[in-house]
């Protein structure tokens, strides 16, 4: 039996992940960033709240992390944990940058010193793209990040590629486009359109405030890219992948899916409020997914208009359990 260990397994990755583990067999422990309220809800609706061992640490204590890796003993660990919401990252940029970057380092670090076979995934993200520099991104394009989020990222997934340069750790990042589940944290706007598409339609809501609706993303479904993250760690060498859709979509078509979803016109409901738009956009991402198909063998099987579905299914189902 393998063992891995998930860094941000209470959220949404970190779920689908844990349960994809899980059903091939692993001892599947988390780290468990200590909140005042309890943050497992994901592992709940999964029904895998009792199968995971969770250990208490945090991405910014490296000693935490050192005891982590000494009570899991892991070969594979996923650094998931971040403060990853991009807006947030303007308002929080030094707790962001050491969190979300220094975090990765204090992992490589404590693999290096503790055990220098352990396989590492770090969490790279399409917005270290930022203001994208080819039409398509793929693993060959230059990055240039647009929020302190994206440069935060950069400096993890630098450092990834680092350490398997200077150390020959089996480290690999996965530079993943927006994706999307159920599971999704309310603030991101897929998730955030599906809720209000939700209340809208049980009448407990009218609007829906929104910022820039003209940017464009790749959207996939968590569910189907855990697979790509764990396919990158059973390779004979690590490498960095690009896991995306090769589709693109502006916000206002997702709206516009999700709101016929339910028989509504997304215009009849949606205000445009100069609050959400952020100080520095990214405008177009649309990724390039060919070397993941060719050496992983994955690609996304889950089409925007079902994600949007399963979404806005879901949220209809827990707006009505809130109010009976
Ligand atoms: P998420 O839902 O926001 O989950 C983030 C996780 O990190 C949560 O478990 C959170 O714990 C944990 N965390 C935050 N700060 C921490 C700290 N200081 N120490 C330990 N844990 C900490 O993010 P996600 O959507 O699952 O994304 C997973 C990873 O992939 C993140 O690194 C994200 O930046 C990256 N990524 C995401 C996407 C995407 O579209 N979803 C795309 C590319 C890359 P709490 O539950 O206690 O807050
Ligand atoms: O925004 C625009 C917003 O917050 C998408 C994270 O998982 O994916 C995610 O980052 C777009 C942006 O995701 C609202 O300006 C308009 O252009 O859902 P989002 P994100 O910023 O792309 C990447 C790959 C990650 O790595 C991140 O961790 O939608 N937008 N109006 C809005 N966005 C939000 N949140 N709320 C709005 O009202």
């Amino acid at each position: 039996m393998k063992t891995a260990l998930i860094t941000g397994i209470t959220g949404q990755d970190g779920a689908y992940l844990a349960k994809n583990l899980l059903d091939k067999g692993y001892k599947v422990y988390g780290l468990l960033a200590r909140r005042s309220t309890p943050t497992t809800w994901r592992l709940g609706h999964l029904g895998i709240e009792r199968q995971v061992e969770l250990i208490d640490g945090d991405l910014t204590d490296m000693s935490s992390i050192m005891r982590s890796l000494q009570l899991a003993k892991p070969q594979e660990v996923y650094n998931l944990g971040a403060q990853s919401f991009v807006a947030t990252s303007w308002h929080q940029p030094l707790l962001t940058a050491q969190a979300t970057g220094l975090g990765a380092l204090h992992i490589l670090e404590a693999i290096r010193l503790s055990d220098s076979s352990i396989r590492f995934y770090q969490a790279s993200t399409s917005e270290m793209f930022g203001l994208i520099q080819e039409p398509r991104q793929s693993e060959k394009t230059p990055f240039y990040p647009r929020s302190p989020y994206g440069v935060a990222k950069l400096f993890a997934h630098w450092s990834t590629i680092n350490y398997r340069e200077s150390f020959g750790l089996f480290g690999c990042c996965g530079i993943l486009f927006n994706h999307e589940s159920p599971l999704r944290g309310i603030e991101f706007v897929t998730r955030k359109v599906t809720d209000a598409v939700a209340r809208i339609k049980l009448g407990r809501q009218k609007e829906l405030r929104l910022g820039n609706i003209d940017v464009k993303r790749d959207w996939g479904f968590a569910g189907d890219y855990v697979e790509a993250m764990w396919r990158m760690l059973q390779q004979d060498k690590p490498d960095d992948f690009v896991v995306a859709t090769g589709r693109t979509t502006t916000v206002r078509d997702m709206c516009r899916i999700a709101f016929e979803a339910v028989g509504l016109n997304y215009e009849d409901h949606v205000v445009i409020d100069p609050q959400f738009y952020r100080p520095a956009e990214v405008e177009l991402l649309l990724g390039d997914p060919t070397k993941a198909k060719l050496v992983l063998d994955w690609e996304a099987k889950t089409q925007l208009k079902a994600l949007m579905e399963m979404m806005v299914e879901a949220d209809l189902v827990r707006v009505r359990k809130e109010s009976s």
